[in-house]
């Protein structure tokens, strides 16, 4: 009975005719940014009262950090704030997503929490922000910001956080170059309407290829970690002889390594865990399904990145992505990384791309 009546109900409306991969969506005059708390007036004779002027505060941004946490995200912020003029301004204005900016305005550092709806969320709302801004759309004041603003760089986008390493010790840092789902493809599904869709997942190579050669000559050479780290020295460790204090500082990864990233729905079973609260399988399948993973060039395993690579390709975002391994997934489920080892790695991995984003805007 209950499947006749599922039957009689009437289909969902198909979306026959998708418009283009990223196209803009109508907006209001005022525009609430409802996650991040931020309401911005699009037309110059809109009520300015209660609105943000985001064209004064985010319109010379042409660096996006994204990170899990809003603690991370604040020690991001601030770490950039060490390398540039001018402190952090918290533009934070709910629980739900950190949110700051620092560099003088040029980096705007936001947390994603965890999972694809998650960091999908931000991203629509961050995109939407950088846009408004670079219009100037805010009001008669802003005109000047925008006129400024126009011929800055677009906006690049990264995501940098942890990750389970496959094939890899801990402490190193992976770098994406493609990412894939459980299935090991190169794309993201969705359903929007009732239809269900799939849509590329792809970072920018130009955006990888620079971040990598960075890293390469910040990170040490391939050897072992040495056993104390995270020990807030370590110069010398760290970059071959380069004498930056970004070498130095990044002294807790012991080496680089680019490869494919598996982006899961999920931190326990979905990542082939067998210390959730229930299993579906036993060790010699979950052997067997990292070392397929392994085989087909997965290097990391996280829960965003899918998300990430196919919204930042379909908005022609450039884009990378920076995780630390905390223990290889090929030895076991359990992050057993002491507090302060893991707060070495996460700290180093910070100095990198605090370093090559400061190198990039030397050069804008
Ligand atoms: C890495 O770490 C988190 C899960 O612990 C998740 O956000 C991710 O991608
Ligand atoms: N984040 C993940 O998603 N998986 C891990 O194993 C570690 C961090």
């Amino acid at each position: 009975k209950l499947l006749a009546a599922a039957d009689a109900r009437s289909p969902p409306p198909a979306l026959a005719s998708p418009l283009p991969s990223g196209t803009p969506c109508p907006t209001a005059a005022v525009d609430v940014l409802f996650h991040l708390g931020l309401r911005v007036a699009r037309n110059p004779g809109a009520a300015a009262t209660d609105t943000d002027d985001v064209a004064a505060l985010f319109g010379r941004v042409t660096h996006a950090v994204l990170c899990g946490s809003a603690s991370r995200a604040r020690a991001l912020a601030a770490a950039f704030a060490d390398d540039a003029a001018g402190g952090v301004t918290d533009v934070t204005r709910t629980d739900r997503y950190a949110l700051f900016l620092s560099a003088g305005g040029r980096v705007a550092v936001a947390s994603h929490g965890i999972g694809r709806p998650s960091v999908g969320i931000v991203l629509h709302e961050l995109t939407k922000l950088f846009r408004y801004a670079r219009a100037g759309g805010v009001d008669g004041a802003t005109a000047a910001a925008s006129a400024a603003t126009a011929a800055l760089p677009p906006v690049t986008y990264y995501r940098v956080g942890t990750c389970g390493g496959v094939g890899v010790e801990a402490g190193t840092l992976v770098l994406t170059r493609n990412v894939v789902d459980g299935r090991l493809r190169g794309e993201v599904g969705t359903t929007v309407l009732g239809v269900s869709r799939t849509e590329a997942a792809v970072l920018d190579p130009a955006t990888v290829a620079s971040l990598t050669a960075y890293a390469r000559g910040v990170v040490g050479g391939k050897a072992p970690p040495p056993p104390s780290l995270g020990d807030g020295g370590g110069a010398g460790r760290c970059g071959g002889g380069d004498p930056t204090a970004h070498a130095r500082h990044c002294a807790a990864l012991h080496q680089v390594v680019v490869g494919t990233t598996a982006t899961l729905d999920g931190f326990y079973e979905e990542q082939g865990r067998m210390d959730g609260a229930s299993c579906s399988f036993d060790e010699a399948q979950r052997a067997a399904w990292l070392r397929h993973a392994h085989e087909a060039g997965v290097r990391n395993f996280e829960m965003e990145g899918l998300e990430f690579a196919a919204f930042t390709h379909r908005h022609g975002i450039p884009a990378a992505m920076a995780c630390v391994a905390l223990l290889n997934r090929l030895n076991g489920d359990q992050v057993t990384s002491p507090p302060d080892q893991l707060a070495a790695w996460e700290d180093s991995l910070i100095r990198l791309i605090v370093g090559y984003v400061q190198q990039r805007l030397e050069g804008e």
